[in-house]
């Protein structure tokens, strides 16, 4: 069944992205603290240098998803429709640069469909594409990915609700709990993080804790 746009800004709120190259522990108990924390939407995303690829990478997923299944977290793939559609994960997320929208929405049905934007151009782009939310960043100066294009603060969601764009969005990069509550003053419906949970002492107190920004604003 579809996720409607309302039942999509909540599951924005708070939105961990991870593969185990992020990860300095065991991504398994890194995700199941994170969850306990309050994560309201996980995205796969085993990528870069360090990744696991093949049988490996698909025995992670395999296992993550039944970490999310059993606390009723939706499961975001990254990139590859293939393997999303392999293990039944609930969505799948695409930049700019991957398989064209359109055929990727027609593969997935109704499961979730995030799509990286960078301006009102490619936002509208996604939108008669079919996507179900848009990611945009980076909001903040990132370390973890080297090819992103400029930082955008807040400007470019600002812009987009002062046009009336109403999809739901989610920020990227650098986001921490300290910041958070900005990205979503700024108009964005939640925030996803990698490292802020990701290499945390606690994952489950940064989720809490950014939750509980996020949480602070739309109150
Ligand atoms: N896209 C834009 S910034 C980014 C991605 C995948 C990385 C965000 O990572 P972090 O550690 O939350 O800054
Ligand atoms: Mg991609």
């Amino acid at each position: 069944m579809k996720v409607s746009t309302e039942e999509m800004r909540s599951l924005l709120k708070t939105y961990f992205i991870m593969g185990s190259q992020n990860c300095d522990e065991d991504p398994r108990e890194v995700l199941k603290d994170a969850i306990h924390g309050g994560i309201t939407l996980f995205q796969f995303r085993e990528k870069g240098d360090q990744a696991l690829v093949g049988e490996e990478k698909i025995r992670l997923a395999k296992e993550l998803l039944e970490i999310c299944k059993h606390y009723q977290v939706p499961f975001i793939v990254n990139d590859d429709i293939d393997l999303a559609l392999k293990i039944n994960a609930d969505g799948v997320h695409i930049g700019q640069d991957d398989e064209p929208a359109e055929q990727v929405r027609k593969k997935i049905g109704d499961k979730i469909l995030g799509i990286s934007a960078h301006n009102q151009e490619e936002v509208e782009a996604a939108i008669n594409q079919g996507a179900d939310y848009i990611g945009t960043g980076p909001v903040f100066p990132t370390e973890t990915k080297k090819d992103t294009e400029a930082v955008q603060g807040t400007i470019l969601v600002q812009e987009l609700r002062k046009q009336g764009i109403s999809i739901p969005i989610v920020g990227i990069g650098g986001i921490t709990p300290e910041n958070a509550a900005s990205v979503v003053k700024g108009g964005a419906d939640g925030v996803s993080v990698i490292t802020a949970i990701s290499k945390a002492k606690s994952p489950k107190e940064q989720a809490r804790l950014l939750k509980a920004a996020v949480d602070s604003v739309m109150q």
